[in-house]
């Protein structure tokens, strides 16, 4: 049962109603998730597929659970905290040894992590934070700093107008709604540019980190506002989207429209290597190591660090030729 559904995900077609059914699936396995093996079984609950990004990240885990001997039970949220949450109602049920995930969004997680506490499973955070202020909810957090991810965006952007008085207008692409990632690249980018009263954000609007949407949104920018020197898109996809934006409206991207994108995915890195965009900031996906390592102390009781950073950096245009034939993802 177990193997049809981990083949059902990998294949991509599980959806909501498989995953409504993931309690039922317990039939087999009442009362415990172990299957006679003694392996470790980790119940994830992933975003969706919304970026090269997250396809990477997802890659990373499944690969890394294998490789560790982890019986992974994974589930594709699609975008929503609902059944973000559901997967993991089901994974306590079942009885998983550690549960992990990606949250959405930072609120709402209290109820559903109680849950887990009160059961005697410990939860690792991967990639996204909460804002609960217990944090005994979780064993840790690993991801990157999407503040500091900001703020490197933000400090090239200083650096590449330095000595200039004139305005400078930034239309912005923020990612998902209420998401860690969406508020904290916000933050970390405002604060950089704040002491510089020429550069101005002048419109900043959610691409929800989606290709499609950020090519949407970047044509009602390009609309509405006629005077855009940069764009500061929170991952690659919106950035590949707006490109496309950019060009139909004869525009050239990276020289008449400068772009700064968040992620270096293979697909935004080509970009950059091609002056279609300026400057990319770092961020992992492949956590999948690391989380299977955090996986194991979780279930040996060990104490975790609260915190686990990511190594990251970034690239201008000329890195990202050297570096592109080393992208694995
Ligand atoms: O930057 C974006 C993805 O949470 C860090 O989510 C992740 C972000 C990533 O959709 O591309």
């Amino acid at each position: 049962m177990r193997r049809n559904l981990t083949a059902a995900v990998l294949t991509g077609v599980l959806a909501v109603t498989a995953l409504a059914g993931c309690g039922d699936s317990g039939g087999d396995d009442a009362g415990s998730s172990d299957n006679g093996d003694g392996k470790i079984t980790l119940g994830f609950s992933q975003v969706g597929a919304e970026s090269g990004w997250r396809t990477a990240n997802t890659k990373s885990i499944q690969e890394s659970a294998t490789a560790a001997g982890i019986d992974l039970k994974f589930f594709d949220a699609q975008g929503k905290q609902e059944n973000q949450i559901t997967a993991i109602r089901n994974f306590i049920t079942q009885k998983v040894d550690v549960i992990a995930f990606s949250p959405v969004v930072t609120s709402g997680w209290d109820p559903v992590l109680k849950e887990a506490k009160d059961a005697g499973i410990p939860v690792i955070l991967t990639d996204r934070a909460v804002d609960s202020t217990d944090t005994s909810l979780y064993q840790t957090f690993i991801g990157s700093d999407f503040v500091e991810e900001g703020k490197k965006a933000g400090d090239w952007l200083v650096k590449e107008y330095e000595g200039k008085t004139d305005p400078v207008n930034v239309v912005e692409l923020q990612g998902t709604t209420g998401s860690a990632p969406a508020i904290d690249r916000q933050k970390g980018f405002a604060d950089a540019i704040a002491a510089n009263p020429n550069i101005k954000i002048v419109k900043s609007q959610t691409g929800d980190f989606k290709r499609a949407d950020g090519k949407t949104v970047m044509e009602q920018f390009l609309q509405s506002t006629p005077d855009i020197d940069v764009l500061y898109a929170h991952n690659d996809d919106m950035g590949l989207g707006a490109i496309e934006a950019i060009e139909a409206a004869g525009k050239v991207p990276g020289k008449d429209i400068k772009i700064i994108t968040v992620d270096a995915v293979k697909d935004g890195m080509t970009a950059l290597a091609a002056g279609k965009i300026n400057f990319i900031v770092e961020c992992s996906p492949l956590l999948g190591p690391q989380l299977m390592e955090l996986a194991k102390k979780a279930d040996a009781g060990e104490t975790l660090e609260k915190r686990v950073l990511t190594v990251e950096t970034t690239f201008t245009q000329e890195q990202a030729k050297t570096e592109l034939p080393n992208r694995k993802y």
